[in-house]
């Protein structure tokens, strides 16, 4: 079986694409929710997505939702959270205005040069009365210390929330690192590695959490929907997204194993390249989700940037600039390590319908601009 092909003159070349199946594939799956006009409300399809992503990863539950952001968002509201939530600064905006949406207060926390995860050993010196939780980011889908960081959160009572928007197909001692923490929230955006167009989980292992979560992404209705039990609101996930999810599910495990060989691909053409490192992969196992390097300056990556551009490849610098420096963040804290990897970080364009020989120019291409 194939993803769908489409055209390949390979310019341009984007960071990445949606890996999509067949459009036959996507059709089948929402013919039955044209026909019953059930579009929403967690119909079946949703049903049907969420035990099959479930029985795919592995996990015992998944909440689809609207989106990874939303899902954040749940997993604050389900925890009862009010207080300060450590984070990292090395992630997307979306952490933190989950947090702060939520009426928490983001406090920022460095992360390690060679993993770009949250520095675990930094975590305790920034907990004070107000801290109720710890999230963790699995930053290109390479996984945290889960370890060291529930250790530190049971012996200061914290919840943990990992943002596993990167982490689908990632594993912590054989199995999925979303299973780990009080919940993990992830994301199906198009551009991950199964995607839904736009949407999200929440994983917990927590029964009365999952039956909330449900709960909260439903407006708060009780099972009966006589009463409103929760708190809620609007984070379900429609019928024709869970379309896409369902079709795009059956190329799942093609998908990431095309992502980890190509991955390495980069890799070896890369490897002894003075001025270029890698992210280290210490804990767990990754999904290869992004391509990252780190050059020895923001200038080099700047030339080779302007290289790439020039032959119409369009690598992109997650994240830029270190959250912990936006404009909206008033009470600023000094993230040294987040900061200067911010500024010298490149993910090189990885997906399904990238070329072998497309990898091999742009590898030749950095390697001149060097
Ligand atoms: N936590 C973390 C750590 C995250 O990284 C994110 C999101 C979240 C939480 C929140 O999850 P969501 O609420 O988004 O589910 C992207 C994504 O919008 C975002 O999901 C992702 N992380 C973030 C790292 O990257 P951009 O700004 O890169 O999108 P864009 O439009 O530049 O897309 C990149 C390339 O992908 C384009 O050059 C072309 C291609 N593309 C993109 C889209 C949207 C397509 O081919 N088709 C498409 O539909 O944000």
């Amino acid at each position: 079986m194939k993803l769908r092909k489409k055209q390949i003159d390979n310019v341009p070349v984007y960071v990445t694409q949606p890996s999509l199946a067949p459009f036959s594939d996507f059709i089948e799956k929402l013919r039955p929710s044209w026909e019953s006009g059930i579009l929403t409300h967690n119909g079946p399809l949703v049903q049907k997505f969420e035990k099959e992503i479930a029985k795919k990863l592995k996990v015992n539950n998944y909440v689809a939702v609207s989106n990874g952001t939303i899902a954040l968002q749940m997993a604050i509201k389900a925890l009862d959270l009010n207080g300060e939530i450590i984070v990292p600064a090395f992630t997307w905006i979306a952490s933190i205005s989950a947090i702060k949406w939520e009426g928490c207060k983001p406090v920022f926390c460095d992360i390690d040069k060679n993993t770009l995860n949250i520095d675990e050993n930094l975590i305790e010196e920034l907990i004070t009365e107000k801290t109720v939780a710890i999230m963790p980011v699995h930053v290109f889908g390479n996984p945290c210390n889960a370890i060291a960081i529930e250790r530190i959160a049971e012996k200061h009572n914290l919840k943990v929330i990992y943002d596993a928007a990167h982490a689908m197909g990632s594993k912590f001692d054989n199995k999925s690192i979303l299973e780990f923490g009080d919940i993990s929230a992830t994301s199906t955006h198009a551009t991950k590695l199964l995607n839904t167009a736009e949407g999200g989980g929440c994983i917990t292992t927590n029964k009365e959490l999952d039956s909330k979560l449900k709960r909260i992404r439903f407006f708060g209705h009780s099972e009966d929907k006589r009463d409103i039990v929760e708190d809620g609101f609007n984070g379900k996930m429609t019928e024709v997204h869970a379309a896409i999810g369902l079709s795009n599910i059956n190329y799942y495990d093609q998908v990431l194993e095309d992502r980890k060989y190509k991955y390495e691909l980069y890799q070896t053409e890369l490897s002894n390249v003075k001025d270029i490192v890698f992210q280290r992969k210490i804990f767990g196992t990754s999904n290869f989700s992004y391509f990252p390097i780190i050059l020895s300056s923001e200038s080099l990556l700047l030339k080779i940037v302007k290289t790439l551009n020039a032959k119409g490849i369009f690598p992109r610098r997650y994240f830029y600039p270190s959250v912990n420096t936006f404009s909206i963040i008033k009470e600023k804290e000094a993230c040294p390590v987040s900061e200067d990897i911010s500024n010298r970080i490149l993910c090189l364009p990885l997906y399904f319908l990238l070329e072998k020989k497309t990898i091999l120019k742009i590898s030749k291409l950095i390697i001149s601009s060097i």
